[in-house]
């Protein structure tokens, strides 16, 4: 960590070095200096991210892309190293890259007001926004078939065959209920093949810890963790933050009874998200109650199949996170079946489709 803060152009000495515990993938953390300044040093999963040249280099055309047209990119802006390079390569093949804190900013892991998940909504709404005359093909698929639903069922299968830590026979029940709904939860990506909804910029991991908030105002800042954007459904990012936000429970939460949707803050998110992205078509509109079925499915599947595989992609603090991971959104999901009508409606009612 000394090492790789050491390339980047930092004002004053190092004096304090915090981890972060946000993600499940990349390492972040918080380096203060001697002269009060403070900087976020990230580590990068190479094993999620082997090609860290391509999410380099979406970021840049992005950043360019928003720079010509005058718009307030409300972005991170990485710091190059001092000999020019966009990122760090230690000598253990770690790769590193440092930008500014963002002065005054506040990462909440839950919403604590129905306002500070509207002002989420907001940000992630005006990113689609403003990127909606962006070339998709520009961007570089960063992870390929992120948010491919079936490829997920193949690799959960393929997971359940090979059983490589002997941990299928504990999972009948998940495995049964993942596949129950595996047409349901296809559907998304057979609309998109079909051409039914439209290819976009899109974030790709919305959850709420992935927005900076201004700590007086609570206005959203910006929006971080950009290393997945790539060109998706617009019901991605939408679905992904109500699987995270409007959840009345922790993502690993234990005990399953604290686990529902939140329909006041599904209703909340989806007047912000559409209010601020009102290039939404009737059609992705209509699709918003299937993003969040659909993104809460998907984020079981792949927890279920990293479970199965040992835990080899979201990093786990206890045995079986992973496992607790994959319940709370089985959990999620039966819960939106009984509410789906109640969803249907207020989607109606908040954007008039
Ligand atoms: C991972 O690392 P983090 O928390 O930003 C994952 C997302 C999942 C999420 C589940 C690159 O995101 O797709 O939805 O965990 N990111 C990647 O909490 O796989
Ligand atoms: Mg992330």
């Amino acid at each position: 960590m000394k090492e790789a803060i050491y390339q980047f152009p930092v004002h004053g000495k190092p004096v304090t070095c915090e981890q972060l515990k946000s993600g499940h993938i990349n390492e972040t953390y918080l380096i203060t200096t001697d002269c009060g300044e403070k900087y976020i040093l990230q580590w990068i999963n190479r094993h999620v991210f082997p090609n860290v040249e391509a999410l380099m280099h979406n970021m840049a055309e992005i950043s360019a892309f928003l720079q010509l047209g005058g718009e307030n990119p409300a972005m991170i802006r990485y710091l190059d190293t001092r000999d020019g390079q966009s990122y760090y390569n230690d000598r253990q093949g770690g790769c590193w890259r440092a930008y500014r804190f963002v002065d005054n900013s506040l990462c909440l892991q839950r919403p604590e007001s129905r306002e500070d998940f509207l002002e989420c909504a907001r940000a992630f709404g005006r990113f689609q926004y403003t990127l909606r005359n962006f070339p998709v093909e520009r961007l570089e698929e960063t992870i390929i078939d992120f948010h491919n639903t079936p490829e997920r069922y193949r690799q959960l299968r393929q997971a359940e065959q090979a059983d490589r830590v002997g941990r299928a026979s504990l999972v009948q029940e998940e495995l049964r209920f993942a596949y129950a709904r595996q047409e349901r939860g296809c559907r998304l990506q057979h609309m998109r093949e079909l051409g039914l909804l439209p290819i976009r910029v899109t974030h790709n991991d919305t959850k709420i810890n992935n927005v900076l908030l201004d700590q007086d105002s609570r206005r959203a800042l910006c929006v971080i963790d950009l290393d997945t954007v790539m060109p998706g459904l617009a019901v991605f990012d939408f679905g992904d933050a109500i699987r995270f936000g409007a959840s009345t429970a922790e993502e690993d939460e234990r005990d399953l009874s604290k686990v529902s949707l939140d329909l006041e803050l599904f209703r909340v998110f989806t007047r912000g998200f559409v209010e601020a992205c009102p290039s939404l078509s009737r059609s992705e509109r209509q699709a918003l109650p299937l993003g969040a079925y659909t993104m809460t499915l998907e984020c079981g599947i792949r927890f279920l199949a990293d479970y199965l595989e040992g835990d080899r992609y979201f990093s786990i603090d206890r045995p079986e996170q992973n496992l607790d991971r994959c319940r709370t959104q089985f959990q999620l999901l039966r819960d939106m079946e009984e509410k789906w009508m109640e969803m249907e409606r207020i989607v109606k009612q908040e954007t008039g489709c």
